[in-house]
């Protein structure tokens, strides 16, 4: 048995370096949730575990994984190990880890060499939901079902208003 959890009919993995960035990558997985989109999320780091990372990469077209989404901080690696293990997207979550606010994390991901990218997203939870929906767009290229979910979810969002207790011409603050 494979030393990672797959799920049947997955197009997204999502890949991160320590359980402990899982409380902010789940706002990815959600977010794919919020799109329709079955996904696979495991730890697998670059560092700690290579050959688990590389059995992992390889194998994924063939299971029908189309993005990766990998979340790292401090020396961030997984996702431009990642990115040269596959010839599939990578987007790489940068977290906020142990110092810097995060900006080792970002620049580990976003200054890859050239030959090899990673789509780099914000730091911390905004990253992550953006990571989902890029990933939903990637998709959507090629599947009318992901369009239409990705246009929902902006059409909902462009709709939604916000009550600002108290400010002039909102509702009065409640007592
Ligand atoms: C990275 O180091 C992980 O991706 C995490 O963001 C950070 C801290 O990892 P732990 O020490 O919590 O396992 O490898």
């Amino acid at each position: 048995m494979a030393d990672y959890v797959t799920v049947p009919d997955a197009c997204v993995g999502i890949l991160m370096g320590s359980a402990s960035d899982w409380p902010v990558m789940e706002k990815a997985s959600a977010t794919l949730d919020t799109l329709g989109l079955i996904h696979e999320c495991n730890v697998i780091s670059a560092h700690r575990a290579p050959a688990r990372l590389e059995a992992y990469c390889s194998t994924a077209p063939e299971r029908g994984i189309k993005v990766l989404i990998c979340a790292a901080g401090g020396a961030a690696h997984l996702a431009g190990v990642a990115a040269a293990l596959t010839h599939l997207p990578v987007l790489g979550c940068p977290m906020k880890a142990w110092s810097t606010e995060g900006l080792d994390s970002l620049l580990s991901m976003a200054q890859m060499p050239k030959g090899i990218p990673v789509g780099t997203m914000a730091v911390g939870g905004a990253g992550a939901t953006n990571a989902a929906i890029f990933a939903a767009e990637i998709l959507a290229l090629s599947d009318e079902t992901v369009r239409q979910s990705v246009l929902d979810f902006r059409a909902r969002q462009s709709a939604a208003t916000f009550d600002l207790p108290g400010a002039p011409g909102h509702p009065a603050r409640e007592s």
